[in-house]
Formats: structure tokens, sequence, C-alpha cells
């Protein structure tokens, strides 16, 4: 049997550098969030045993929903955030053990009845991840005004610790900028978080054999191997691709 802590202890220790030594170089302290973050997010990706599965959804009718959304009410435009929140509530639902938390000892999962979305959000400071209560009854354009108030507080520093607690799942969202998957750490006592880039419009094969451009989505799943298994991570996120298909997603 391996001795884990034996084996920590033979590892190389991370010698001081002296950069300088190579060349002109600038020391910039870190702000304290990513201080803070910095052992947040160090500890969850040493201590929970990460896997990403990563897919492309299918959102070329909720994109052409969505853009019939944005034209008849410009005065609450959406992004794909929102919907994309009521597809993974949808899916929270059918796959409950990605709505949980291991307890301390992790003999015991914590089977959450409350859909509390945190959503990663980048400020000035660092990355903070603020929590959307209560999505199973927020309207889209509640789900959008509330991310868009907690977004706001966090890059004008006024976001408190009860505000980015309690989450079911988080969601990391870097479509505005690009890039075809990523591998997000999860937002710990989460079992799972869900990266997205940006949507692209791909050729695929059409029913009668010839070409049909579809907008896909890329999806990166990360989730907590002692809890989700990857059968069960492929069938959540082929879920979710069927919620965002769901006719009545902007309803
Ligand atoms: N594909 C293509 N375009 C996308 C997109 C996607 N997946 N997601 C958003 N966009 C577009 C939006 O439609 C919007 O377009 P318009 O300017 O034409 O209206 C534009 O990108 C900007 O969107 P946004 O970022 O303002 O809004 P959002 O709802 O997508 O996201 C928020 C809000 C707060 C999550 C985001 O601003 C943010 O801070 N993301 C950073 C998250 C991050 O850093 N994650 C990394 C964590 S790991 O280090």
């Amino acid at each position: 049997m391996t001795d884990v802590p034996a084996l920590l202890a033979k590892l190389a220790p991370t010698a001081p550098v002296d950069f300088a030594a190579f060349g002109a170089v600038e020391e910039v302290k870190l702000s304290r969030i990513q201080t803070l973050a910095a052992g947040f997010l160090g500890r969850n990706w040493v201590t929970i045993p990460h896997v990403t599965h990563h897919d492309d959804v299918d959102v070329t009718h909720c994109e052409a929903m969505r853009a019939e959304w944005n034209a008849r009410t410009p005065e609450s435009k959406l992004t794909i955030l929102s919907p994309l929140i009521r597809a993974l509530v949808a899916s929270l639902r059918a796959f409950p053990r990605f709505n949980a938390s291991l307890k301390e000892g992790g003999d015991t999962l914590v089977l959450k009845k409350y859909f509390n979305i945190g959503v990663a959000v980048e400020s000035p400071v660092g990355l903070l991840v603020p929590v959307v209560t209560g999505c199973d009854s927020k309207s889209l354009t509640e789900i959008a005004a509330s991310i868009a108030a907690l977004a706001a507080k966090a890059r004008g520093k006024g976001l408190s610790m009860a505000e980015m607690s309690g989450s079911s799942i988080s969601v990391s969202s870097l479509g505005h900028l690009g890039g075809t998957g990523f591998t997000p750490i999860i937002n710990a006592p989460d079992v799972a978080i869900l990266g997205v880039t940006a949507v692209r419009e791909i050729a695929c094969k059409a029913k009668d054999g010839g070409i049909a451009w579809r907008k896909m989505l890329p999806v990166s799943l990360s989730y907590d191997h002692r809890v989700i298994n990857g059968a069960d991570a492929a069938r959540f996120v082929r879920h979710l691709a069927g919620e965002l298909q769901s006719a009545t997603l902007f309803d």
C-alpha cells in the first residue's frame, strides 16, 4: 500500500529563485482577494480528484430564440448565460448528485433541494463567485438582473461572504472572450462546475446528407470523481444539451 504522507515528503521542495539574476524584473503584490482565492483554488485542485468532460452543445435553436427575445425586448437583453442557467437547473433536477456536497469525512452526500447557481465574475482585484439564489423560481429577466447586480457588486468590492455562499453548482463563462474548452476548478463544497467558451458555427452533416451550419457551445464540466462518474457526467451534459433545445426555455 502506498504511504501517501511519505510519498509527499519525498517531493522536491520548491526552491526560491533569484529571477533578477536572469534579467530585469518587477515585483507586484497580489491583491487580498487574489491571495485568498489562491488558497482556496490550490486546496480544491489538490484535494478534489477532478475530471473534466468536454462536449459541444447545439444552441442553434436557443440562439434563434434569444435573438427573437432581444429584438422584442431590447430593454432587457439576454446573453446566453441566463437560458444556460435555466437549462442547468432542469439538469440538476434530473441528476440530483450534481446538486450535492460531500460532508466532512467524505462518507455522506448532502443532496440539496435548492437551486443556487454560482457565477464566476472577473473583477479588477481577482476572481469572485457570487451566487444567484432561487434560480428555479426566477424568470430569465430576473436571472439576468441578478447576475448583473452581483457582477457590479463584485467589481465594486461590495460583495459579502454571504453572497458568495450556498451554491448548488457554479458556472464559469469565458464565452465573450473565445476559447474552445478549459478545465475549471471546482468551487468547493460544490461537486461540479460548468465552464463554457465561445459559441461558434460548425458545418455539420444535414439529414439529407448536405451541409448544415449549426451554432455550437463548447462546454467543459469538471466534476468530483468521488461523487460523480464519467458516464453520469456525459449523461448530464447530454441532458443539458436537450434542455437548451427545449421549446419552452424562453417561456
Ligand atoms: N459565445 C459567444 N458570445 C458570448 C458568449 C458565448 N458563450 N457568452 C457571452 N457572449 C457575448 C454576449 O452575448 C455579449 O455580447 P454583446 O456585447 O454583443 O451583447 C458579450 O459576449 C459580453 O457578455 P458579458 O460577459 O457581458 O455577459 P455574460 O452574461 O456572458 O457574462 C459575467 C457575465 C459576469 C459572467 C462575465 O462578464 C464575466 O465576468 N466572465 C468572466 C468569468 C471568468 O473569468 N471565468 C474564468 C474563471 S477561471 O479563472
